[in-house]
């Protein structure tokens, strides 16, 4: 560890606060790699019981009153946390209106995303909706059209709560043709997983009733890039909810402020922000977001049609190169695993590139279309690995590798890159996005 690692306050105060900083670390029975690593002096432990009073300082923050209760209304994360943030990747896009950026999956645990540090993808710049101006209207091919403000949807029976993952589908998409991006938050962070409030689509449609003829729902957006896809009508009556909150209070406005479409496990473009009507149809509209873009180039020039499913996919997200090993000794490996076809059944962990692999422990609900943690507790004598992650969903569909993939679809494609992700941890502990085979 050295002293620009330490927290800033640390730094400030000079070389006592981040020696005792190292004390405490080895105290803490983090282990000797801890101290190794480390570079500080390796301190004789005291006997149990018999703790010295020189060894942990009453710290500078004990010895005058804190902040006051109501210093941030909204509340902050810690000052020690400003480097957990959304990041771009500035040379993707021309305008950053028509852009995304990335969740900063490296230094996140569990399986809800903080609203604050979801990705944002938008092709128009984010709309600003008055809630009391909002509407919803439900036409097409139904008995009665209908139109709906955020009261109404609000006072509507039957409201839902249901964790899913929304990935993009051109998440991945810059590693076709190999290893490129050098962190998982830009390798695999278009991808939130929320909570969300709402109510089922299929309530809303049944109240204004489809016409026998309808097969398809037309979703539109309020934005300036009037974001439109066709959703199969069987898949709008299934699942899908119009949600009006996220993790507990209502949508951000990046997320869709004050209503989105949730489309579960399919690719996140059919999640229509700022949604604005809803259309009954007999047939796809072939807009530009569901042709032009959003389709899978293959090898030989032709296009696949529709592939609305996310596949399983999984991604170590500590180690990785933006959250490198540190110490020698106990280590606990950190992923994420997820599948639009239903549930994480298994995730296992290659430390060798693939050659031995471990049936990693899932930890936290595992529930279907919703992003799942697994955890690999290793010991690390400071060797080379070449980390990877494999998931399986209980249809029995198993995540290709990169190869496997390339075989099918050539390297045309940009979207629907599930393939296994490879990290190099050197014997410094520095990580890397590398390819082998
Ligand atoms: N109205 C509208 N909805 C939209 C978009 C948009 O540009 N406008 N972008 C889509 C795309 S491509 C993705 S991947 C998701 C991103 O959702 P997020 O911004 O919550 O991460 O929203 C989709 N819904
Ligand atoms: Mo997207």
């Amino acid at each position: 560890m050295s002293d620009t690692s330490l927290p800033p306050t640390e730094r400030a105060t000079g070389a006592t606060p981040s020696l005792s900083r190292r004390r405490f670390l080895n105290l803490a029975g983090i282990g000797a790699g801890a101290v190794a690593a480390g570079g500080g002096s390796a301190l004789a432990a005291p006997a149990a019981g018999t703790p010295d009073p020189n060894i942990v300082p009453v710290p500078d923050w004990t010895k005058t009153l804190g902040a006051p209760v109501n210093e941030n209304p909204y509340g902050k994360p810690s000052v020690f946390e400003k480097d957990v943030v959304r990041r771009e990747v500035t040379w993707l896009t021309a305008s950053s209106q028509s852009s995304v950026s990335f969740t900063p999956l490296y230094a996140l645990d569990s399986v809800i995303t903080p609203n604050g540090l979801c990705f944002v993808r938008h092709h128009g710049g984010q709309a600003e909706i008055d809630p009391d101006k909002y509407r919803l209207m439900i036409h097409g091919l139904v008995d009665k059209p209908l139109v709906f403000t955020l009261e109404d949807l609000k006072r509507m029976p039957g409201r839902v709560n249901r964790a899913y993952f929304l990935e993009c589908a051109a998440n991945s998409g810059m590693e076709w043709r190999g290893a490129q991006l050098n962190g998982c938050q830009f390798t695999h962070g278009m991808i939130h997983n929320l909570f969300y409030t709402g109510v089922p689509l299929k309530t809303l449609l049944d109240m204004a009733g489809v016409n026998p003829k309808g097969k398809w729902v037309l979703a539109e957006g309020a934005d300036a890039a009037v974001m439109t896809r066709s959703i199969p009508l069987e898949k709008a009556m299934n699942d899908c909810l119009v949600a009006f909150g996220m993790n507990g209070e209502a949508l951000r406005p990046e997320q869709g402020y004050p209503v989105r479409l949730v489309v579960p496990g399919w690719e996140g473009n059919m999640w229509v922000k700022w949604l604005r009507r809803l259309k009954i149809g007999d047939q796809p509209w072939q807009q530009r977001e569901e042709t032009s873009k959003y389709t899978d180039l293959l090898a030989d020039g032709r296009s696949r049609r529709f592939t609305f499913v996310m596949d399983a996919k999984s991604v170590v997200t500590s180690p990785s190169p933006q959250a490198p090993l540190k110490h020698k000794g106990p280590n606990v490996l950190s992923g994420i695993a997820w599948s639009g076809r239903g549930t994480i059944a298994r995730v296992d962990v290659s430390l060798d590139g693939g050659r031995n692999w471990t049936t990693a422990r899932l930890d936290g609900p595992a529930t279907p279309m919703s992003m799942t943690r697994f955890y690999l507790d290793f010991d690390w004598a400071g060797q080379e690995l070449m980390v990877q992650s494999r998931a399986m969903d209980d249809t029995g569909y198993v995540q290709p590798t990169k190869q496997e993939l390339r075989a099918i679809r050539g390297t045309n494609s940009i979207y629907h890159n599930n393939g296994i992700q490879t990290w190099l941890v050197r014997s410094n502990g520095e990580t890397e996005n590398v390819e082998v085979g």
